[in-house]
């Protein structure tokens, strides 16, 4: 009897402790969200946990959860907190103060994650300050009447009103409990409702109109005529995502401003209307990520629309000495960029558009950068609000820190796409087609082998220029059987692409994108399945 109530008790502190945890962050989060600070403290806190991981299992991490998909890390958190929030209720049983340290220490972590954010100012620490105090107000609030529990059910026998108070304290405990759940879940969602930062910036963009920006239209012959091919042009809600943004900044264009600084002449302010104004520059890019393994899809085809950088940076008047531009997120991403493919004749731009539409918020609204033939890591700044003309030997970005290399232009690489690698094909003549790119370089030519014997060229599609991918077609016999299918490509500047398996750290996969298939007979498919 007495075993039960001391475990039911115990249960009853560690509820205590929970809900008192999640009312604190669930006030921390609404008022983050009414005050449209991006980062609630939770999301700053996972995205601290992110910065702070070394890159190899960063990596990792993105290859084994998949790229782009973080709700994986918030939900450990969130569990990570309740087995502290928990844990701090059976605490506060002992003592009293003990979980008030671990409450302030937990406000500090939060406090300090939503600090590092560049955008932070110390209004941004007003949602953790709340938090904290609804934290300490509601696990008094319940702990006060599991203390009086204890002391009844402690008391002497024979002291007849001891029945009669634990019922009266559990009532109590359990309607303070149901009353701030309720509370703290009608605050969050609330929180959300009103602070509608993205909902507003998302019908901003949608009634922009871009006088500048023209439809896409990709030219005739840069397709090749193979059912089931990619798309040459990617379609924007096809295009792959990588950014360290739990959430993603909304940014009114209004509110946009891009300053260029460092080692410069005069510093320069960019409005987003000096951009819609500005000569607008459209070119189709080729845009990949350094993580992009041989035959990944972390790479798309866009049409973009924005204004040269060469022509802002030549008015900022840049230092001699000066090699690097630093960029820096509004979400506090940074990258370094060489100054020299910023200033060559190059497309490299400050893109308001991608596929004639306003940038959609998760490829960067209202404004990104676009270079030609460099990975995105090191130069497709996305939210940009600040270029630092500075010197490489004197800057560290985010992913250079991790031991990814600090330049990063893209190696040449080609890919089968059709067939699809372990399928079966009809045995005799097959089309293989893919794709092939070394943007700003451009693509010569490509072989295929097949089993290895030798390397035959394969027929290739049109390309406007020599930053975009390039589509290739090549027919092969294949007799019955097991095969297997290499591609490699040539650059223009005569450059074979190397069979040499390098993984994506520091700089790039490289190889040669290899796909198994098998050949079967007209009709045997059939009989395997009668
Ligand atoms: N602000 C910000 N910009 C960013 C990143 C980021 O994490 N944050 N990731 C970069 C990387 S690694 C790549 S490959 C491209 C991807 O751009 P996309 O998401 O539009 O395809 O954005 C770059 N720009
Ligand atoms: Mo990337």
């Amino acid at each position: 009897m007495r075993n039960n109530r001391s475990v039911s008790t115990s249960r009853a502190w560690s509820v205590a402790g929970l809900v008192a945890g999640f009312a604190g962050l669930a006030v921390s989060y609404g008022l983050a969200m009414v005050m449209t600070i991006r980062d609630s403290p939770l999301v700053a806190v996972a995205e601290l946990v992110v910065r702070l991981t070394p890159g190899p299992v960063v990596e990792f991490v993105i290859k084994f959860f998949g790229s782009g998909d973080k709700a994986f890390l918030l939900v450990v958190l969130v569990v990570l907190s309740a087995a502290i929030f928990a844990w701090t209720g059976r605490l506060a049983r002992r003592t009293r103060w003990a979980p008030v340290i671990v409450y302030g220490l937990l406000a500090v972590l939060g406090g300090v994650a939503v600090w590092v954010q560049r955008s932070a100012t110390a209004l941004d620490a007003l949602p953790v300050a709340a938090g904290l105090a609804t934290w300490l107000v509601c696990l008094s609030l319940l702990t006060e009447p599991l203390r009086r529990h204890e002391r009844a059910t402690t008391t002497e026998p024979g002291d007849v009103s001891g029945p009669a108070r634990t019922g009266h304290t559990r009532r109590t405990f359990l309607v303070r409990a149901g009353g701030m759940t309720a509370a703290a879940a009608v605050l969050g969602v609330v929180g959300r409702a009103v602070g509608s930062g993205r909902r507003h910036v998302e019908e901003t963009r949608r009634l922009l109109r871009l006088p500048g920006v023209t439809r896409p239209v990709p030219p005739k012959d840069s397709r090749v005529d193979v059912p089931e091919m990619t798309p040459w042009m990617t379609p924007t809600d096809d295009f792959y995502r990588i950014d360290t943004a739990f959430v993603v900044p909304a940014i009114e264009p209004d509110d946009w401003l891009l300053r260029i600084h460092g080692m410069v002449d005069r510093e320069i302010v960019v409005t987003y209307q000096d951009l819609v104004d500005g000569a607008t520059t459209e070119a189709w890019v080729t845009l990949n990520c350094v993580s992009n393994e041989v035959g990944g899809d972390l790479i798309g085809n866009a049409w973009w629309s924005g204004v040269r950088i060469a022509g802002l940076l030549r008015a900022a008047g840049v230092h001699t000495g000066a090699d690097a531009v630093l960029q820096t997120s509004e979400d506090g991403w940074t990258c370094g960029t060489p100054l020299s493919v910023l200033t060559d004749d190059r497309d490299a731009m400050l893109a308001v558009a991608m596929n004639g539409e306003p940038l959609p918020i998760e490829h960067g609204f209202p404004v990104r950068t676009v270079v030609p033939g460099l990975y995105g890591y090191v130069s497709a700044c996305k939210w940009v609000v600040d270029m630092k003309v500075t010197r490489f030997a004197d800057i560290e970005a985010y992913w250079t820190e991790k031991g990814w290399s600090e330049l990063g232009p893209v190696k040449i690489s080609s890919r089968i796409d059709v067939p699809r690698g372990g399928g079966e094909v009809a045995a005799g003549g097959a089309q293989v087609a893919g794709v092939a790119w070394a943007q700003h370089t451009g693509i010569d030519a490509v072989e295929i082998s097949v089993d290895g014997d030798a390397w035959t060229p394969a027929r290739l599609a049109g390309v406007p220029s020599t930053d975009t991918w390039v589509q290739w077609v090549a027919a092969v016999d294949l007799a019955p059987g097991d095969h297997t299918l290499s591609v490699r490509a040539r650059d223009a500047d005569g450059l074979v692409q190397t069979g040499e398996v390098q993984d994506v750290l520091p700089d790039g996969a490289t190889g040669w994108h290899t796909i198994d298939l098998t050949a079967v007979e007209p009709g045997q498919t059939q009989e395997e399945d009668g």
